[in-house]
């Protein structure tokens, strides 16, 4: 498969990552987010290895979502691979102080947005019997931590929409994988932070977390394999990372 790569998310962090790693191929790539500036810097430094479409794109807007997929110019209009990247967190509060519009931000953006994207490609996908989503998942949706809540709890909808899409396409060659990244370094924690650069930093202190060409590896990697496997999710950790024991309150 060496069609277009719509990637949601490409300002930073994977979808950047996932760009610069598919441009390496040539293949026609689609990036959105809402930062143009950023989009616009990417395209003009990926230019001489691959065409390059950028769509200033809020994925919380619906309607936004379905004009610019269904308006894209030759010859990027069929995708073959959509990277549903774009996502943040916001907050780390436990859920009696967590801010309600946090939450929300959180589900508009990790749950609706990424619908949103696999709906307005999958008609097209389906319909070439060709194709391959790529949903951002997380350790996030698998295991719990405090002040995961809302944003762990999206990232699990990603996993069971990832199964199930799997079970809607069965029969087509379209293919449906959700990543599961733990800790890696991106501008996830300054956004989760509101911008704090030095708590955000905190984050990684005296590990070797992951990094955004990581994943952007394992996302080419389930994207080139053969059409006729089908990796339905991955989880990685840095090795740096692993579980917590259960937590016991013990009272004195
Ligand atoms: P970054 O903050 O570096 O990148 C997030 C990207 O999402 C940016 O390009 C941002 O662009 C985009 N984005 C956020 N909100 C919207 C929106 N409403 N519309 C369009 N684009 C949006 O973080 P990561 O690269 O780390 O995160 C990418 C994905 O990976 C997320 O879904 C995240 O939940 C997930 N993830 C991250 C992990 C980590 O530890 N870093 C681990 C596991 C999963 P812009 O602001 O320009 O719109
Ligand atoms: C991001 C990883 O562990 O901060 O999804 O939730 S984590």
């Amino acid at each position: 498969m060496d069609g277009t790569v719509l990637i949601t998310g490409a300002s930073s962090g994977f979808g950047k990552a996932c760009a610069e790693k598919f441009a390496e191929e040539g293949r026609p790539l689609i990036l959105a987010a809402r930062r143009l500036d950023r989009l616009e810097q990417l395209k003009s430094e990926l230019a001489a290895k691959a065409p390059v479409h950028v769509l200033a794109l809020d994925v919380r807007d619906r309607t936004a979502v379905e004009q610019a997929i269904s308006s894209l110019p030759e010859p990027f209009a069929g995708i073959d691979v959509l990277i549903n990247n774009a996502g943040l967190a916001r907050g780390l509060e436990p859920s009696h102080k967590a801010d309600l519009d946090d939450w929300e931000t959180m589900i508009d953006t990790n749950i609706k947005g990424l619908i949103y994207c696999a709906r307005s490609v999958l008609p097209q996908m389906v319909a070439r019997n060709q194709g391959h989503i790529v949903n951002l998942g997380s350790i996030a949706g698998d295991w719990p931590y405090p002040g995961g809540n809302v944003y762990s709890a999206t990232k699990a909808f990603v996993m069971q929409f990832s199964r199930n899409l799997r079970c809607d396409l069965a029969g087509t060659r379209v293919r449906v994988t959700n990543i599961e990244p733990g800790l890696s370094e991106t501008e996830f924690s300054v956004v989760r932070f509101e911008g704090d650069a030095d708590k955000a930093a905190s984050v990684y202190k005296n590990t070797e977390p992951l990094t955004a060409e990581d994943i952007a590896d394992i996302i080419h990697w389930v994207v080139s394999v053969p059409g006729h496997v089908n990796i339905n999710r991955v989880e990685v950790m840095a090795t740096f990372q692993t579980w917590a024991p259960f937590a016991i309150h013990r009272e004195e």
